[in-house]
């Protein structure tokens, strides 16, 4: 059950377009899901991986090529939940090592993206258009083309519901909305002036790809990202260690109360994300690891990947993620893994700020509580 928590509405979107899209269905489906399906963003295959050819890699020169970055140490750990705490595709626990390599201290920031989209022209998944042409040949044949509206820019949005809802059914609190995007979080109306060191949310995995090559980066694996999340910590539960996240001090930007509808934002930023740096950092003096937004990792999401891994041996050196994507709650869905947890997670709904917990999302997707930080080798 707890599998779906925090999972975005894109998936059942993209299935009720592409295949249940004919009018009887349509006329079985409430209200609520037809305005859903109204504003459904329909992801391209085409503009998975993509990356402009004609991105010119950022001129960096050697002093400041490593600028608000920290170098995280190789080492071996133990990768995975270690206690009852975890959903099942954080098990089993499994030997593995990593290189040394630099990280970013903070998630990437709309500043940093914007220099990024001003230097290059780049133009996120969340503000093209979706081509029918292209569309078309993904489904069924005969398949009838969408009104303009659901193929219009759209992005994921979280919506507070009014008062308690079943926890099961996320498509509650996640909206598509028309003209969201990275510099429109909420919807055209909101805007990022004056968040200018805030996370940038709204952006793809393509996206995320597409900065850090510019910036001469990568993404994190998802083995670098826990190891680094850890600070150095030996098989704790938080970044921070095992203190409880409502004990003490804020530790991390994340859901006081009842989720998803009454966010008491004791820590000061309720249901949107905080300016990086607001909270203590890990041992590693990497901010936000926890909480704030989710933050894109390199691999391909398998929910058995880690079962994989502990049948190769020990000690697994460096692993990059499974050669495919796989999950079992929407398969057929290539998606890629996420990592920290977001303003949006609550120790009674997901507590995905715990360090091995899991998320993924279709590479294509953009969503309110989604950022990233990138990282770099050492050479
Ligand atoms: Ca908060």
């Amino acid at each position: 059950m707890v599998i779906f928590l925090n999972t975005p509405l894109k998936y059942s979107c993209i299935f009720l377009c592409l295949f249940l899209w004919p009018s009887t269905i349509l006329a079985q489906l409430s209200q609520r899901q037809k305005d859903s399906l109204a504003a459904c963003h329909v992801p391209l295959p085409s503009k998975r991986g993509f990356v402009k050819t004609n991105l010119v890699q950022k001129s960096i020169s050697k002093s400041s090529a490593f600028l608000g970055m920290k170098k995280i140490p190789s080492g071996a750990f133990d990768m995975g939940a270690h206690d009852e705490k975890g959903r099942t595709d954080e098990y089993p626990v499994h030997r593995v090592a990593v290189k040394a390599f630099w990280i970013d201290e903070t998630e990437v920031t709309n500043a940093q993206f914007a220099a990024f989209v001003a230097a290059t022209g780049y133009v996120t998944t969340a503000e093209k258009a979706i081509s029918w042409d292209e569309l078309k040949k993904q489904v069924p044949a005969g398949t009838p083309r969408p009104p303009d509206s659901l193929l219009a820019p759209s992005s994921l949005v979280f919506v507070p519901t009014t008062g308690p809802v079943n926890l099961v059914d996320y498509s509650q609190w996640w909206q598509f909305v028309r003209g969201a995007d990275w510099r429109h979080p909420e919807g055209p109306h909101s805007t990022i002036v004056g968040k200018e060191n805030h996370p940038v949310v709204q952006v793809s995995w393509d996206d995320a790809q597409a900065y850090a090559r510019w910036a001469g980066k990568r993404l994190p694996t998802e083995a670098e990202w826990e190891w680094a999340a850890r600070g150095g910590l030996k098989n704790l539960e938080f970044p921070w260690g095992s203190e409880p996240i409502d004990s003490g001090v804020f530790k991390a930007n994340t859901w006081q109360g009842k989720f998803p509808y009454k966010d008491e934002a004791k820590d000061g930023y309720q249901h949107t994300t905080a300016p990086v740096k607001q909270f203590t950092s890990n041992g590693y003096g990497l901010y936000d690891i926890a909480g704030n937004v989710w933050e894109w990792c390199f691999d391909n999401y398998r929910h058995d990947y880690y079962a994989t891994l502990k049948k190769k041996g020990t000690l697994v050196l460096n692993p990059k993620g499974p050669l495919n994507s796989y999950d079992p709650d929407e398969p057929g869905i290539p998606k890629k893994v996420m990592r920290g947890g977001s303003f949006l997670c609550n120790d009674s709904y997901c507590a995905s700020y715990r360090s091995s917990a899991r998320m993924k999302s279709s590479p294509d997707s953009g969503l309110m509580h989604t950022g990233f930080r990138c990282v770099k080798d050492i050479n």
